[in-house]
């Protein structure tokens, strides 16, 4: 039977990033994608000036409560970005609500990098987020989040033994199935490092590195790997397939002359997406 997944995040009118990002990867992995808004944004807030934004924590409880007359059921729900707090908690409780035997719960710990907060994250949303990491299945914090979510001092180039530290770490102290660190070098590459604690087996996909500042594809990679567990890929196998597409949708931006604040260009790298997941 079809998938069905409930993508929680912003949506950013123009610049490819939150739900712009997360709709479309997920439907050309053949998953029927739901989104809740958590925000309304003319554009990202990265490289642009004069967006505006409208939280739509209010308008999200009134969606919930319209959703609890239907009869849903989602086999996964995936959350990015969230803006306050309170927003925080009701993501919680719309995942206690939905997830269902089997079903798969996505958390990416937006909050911070560079190994800084974000200016709009408090201590306190920080502590909320790891609280919401507990009810995830699968977790994919950056490096810098890592850090935070283990209250580990922050090392941009941390050896292998540090990140297997890491990954173990936020696996028993969350209760996750499965961590994946994201932005992590190795051997001159970029990638991500991935642990699944149901064979305790550690994994990690690199790519040439990439100089330059893109936006959303964090979420590009997050949405990719969603799909391919969904798909029923392993840690590895989808951690592989999610840099792969985010590398190739990075070099098609830069191969085509994109502007590089309207996001990474996935849009063409979508038909090697869905050939790695052999559909
Ligand atoms: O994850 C990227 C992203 C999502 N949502 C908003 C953003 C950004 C990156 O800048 O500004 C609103």
């Amino acid at each position: 039977m079809q998938k069905q997944v409930l993508a929680i995040n912003d949506l950013s009118c123009v610049g490819r990033c939150s739900l712009t990002v997360a709709v479309p990867i997920l439907s050309a992995c053949g998953i029927h994608a739901s989104a809740l808004p958590t925000a309304l944004l003319s554009t990202h807030t990265g490289e642009f000036t004069g967006y505006t934004c409208l939280d739509l924590t209010g308008e999200m409880r009134g969606i919930l409560d319209h959703f609890a007359t239907l009869p849903l059921r989602f086999d996964g729900v995936y959350s990015g970005f969230l803006g306050s707090f309170e927003q925080i908690e009701l993501v919680g409780s719309v995942i206690e609500r939905y997830r269902g035997p089997g079903g798969l719960t996505l958390v990416d710990p937006v909050m911070a990098d560079q190994g800084r907060l974000y200016a709009t994250y408090t201590d306190a949303m920080a502590a909320e987020m790891g609280q919401l990491c507990r009810l995830a299945d699968v977790i994919v914090p950056n490096l810098t989040e890592a850090c935070i979510l283990m209250d580990a001092p922050y090392d941009p180039e941390p050896d292998k033994s540090a990140v297997k530290r890491l990954l173990e770490g936020l696996a028993a102290r969350y209760g996750c199935g499965q961590a994946i660190i994201t932005g992590v070098r190795r051997d001159g590459l970029f990638g991500a490092a991935g642990f699944c604690a149901a064979d305790g087996t550690f994994s990690y996909a690199g790519a040439e590195h990439l100089s330059q500042v893109f936006y959303g594809t964090g979420d590009v990679f997050a949405s990719a790997l969603m799909g391919a567990m969904l798909c029923g890929k392993s840690t590895s196998e989808a951690t592989r397939i999610a840099v792969d597409f985010t590398h190739d949708a990075m070099l098609r931006t830069l191969k085509n002359g994109l502007p590089l604040r309207y996001g990474a260009a996935f849009e063409q790298a979508l038909p090697g997406l869905i050939r790695a997941l052999g559909l």
